[in-house]
């Protein structure tokens, strides 16, 4: 991999890191190709049971490489957007949104563009209190994309994101917090650390519940009461033949810690 690092620790956790600091980590056509296919990996991985989003150097990620954008059209081979985003960009927002495993973003510093997108479309984001976040788009004459307008609008209701959108103006780590954008916001230094206590309580757990309890928190936005409720009991069949809850019920009864396995 030239544009990732990938590291695992021996407690199920997988770090994707980002690794183009010199250009802050912006997207390539190569960076693409190598996420969805260091995604699909880790998704076919059993053992990993949390997956950590981070970037290398001083940002997470400033979405698409402007100066490669550049290049194309001066070499008269424009990049052709919508094909870009249906070919590149939205297969990896689409398999970061039903990852087998928890994800979890950890922005180590700015996240503009895409590269915020990417951070929306993990389940949790934990802020070093040095990371900021901006739309960008609206600056070049783009919308937001790679899911932003519906993970955003989410998060903070369309209002909120039309001000983030229109005015891409610069959020603070901790502004992110207060407005639901990010779960946790640690001093710089404690970053590294933070993450992986995190990222060690979600691997730790029974990882199809978790999952599970991804796809019914997302189905509740757009279900009326009774479908909410049949899908509940549907995800709750599955949930209760998995042997982590066999394994929780007799470690509570036991009195001891369970010991789940993902299974
Ligand atoms: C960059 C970039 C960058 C290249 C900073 N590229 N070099 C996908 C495909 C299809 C259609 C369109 O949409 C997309 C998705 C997208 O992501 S489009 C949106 C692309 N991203 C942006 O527009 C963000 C542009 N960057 C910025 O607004 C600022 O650089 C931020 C706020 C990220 C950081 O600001 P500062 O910390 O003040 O740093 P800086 O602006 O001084 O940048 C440092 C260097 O990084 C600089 O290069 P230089 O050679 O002068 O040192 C920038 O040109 C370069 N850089 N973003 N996306």
């Amino acid at each position: 991999m030239n544009t990732l690092l990938i590291h695992d620790d021996d407690q199920g956790i997988r770090t994707i890191t980002l690794n183009r600091p010199e250009a802050l980590n912006a997207v390539t056509e190569e960076m693409t190709t190598e996420l969805s296919a260091a995604l699909k990996e880790a998704a076919k991985t059993k053992s990993v049971r949390c997956l950590v989003l981070t970037g290398a150097g001083r940002a997470f990620c400033v979405g698409q490489d402007l100066k490669t954008l550049r290049d194309s059209a001066e070499k008269g081979t424009p990049m052709d957007f919508a094909a870009a985003l249906r070919q590149r960009y939205n297969p990896i927002i689409e398999r970061l949104a039903d990852m087998p495993m928890p994800v979890l973003a950890s922005v180590n510093g700015v996240a503009a563009g895409a590269g915020w997108s990417l951070a929306l479309a993990a389940d949790l984001r934990i802020a070093s209190d040095k990371a900021s976040f901006v739309s960008a788009f609206s600056k070049i004459g783009l919308i937001p994309d790679s899911g932003m307008t519906q993970t955003l609008t989410r998060l903070v209701g369309p209002s909120r994101a039309l001000e983030i959108a229109w005015l891409s103006d610069g959020m603070s780590a901790e502004h992110a917090r207060q407005w639901g954008l990010v779960n946790q916001v640690v001093e710089d230094a404690r970053l590294g650390e933070a993450t992986t206590e995190l990222a060690r309580r979600l691997a730790a757990s029974a990882t199809k519940a978790l999952v599970m309890t991804r796809r019914a928190v997302r189905a509740a936005l757009g279900n009326d009461l009774p479908a909410q409720l049949e899908y509940e009991a549907q995800l709750q069949g599955a949930a209760g033949a998995t042997r982590d809850h066999q394994e929780g019920v007799a470690a509570f009864l036991g009195k001891r810690a369970a010991v789940f396995t993902g299974e």
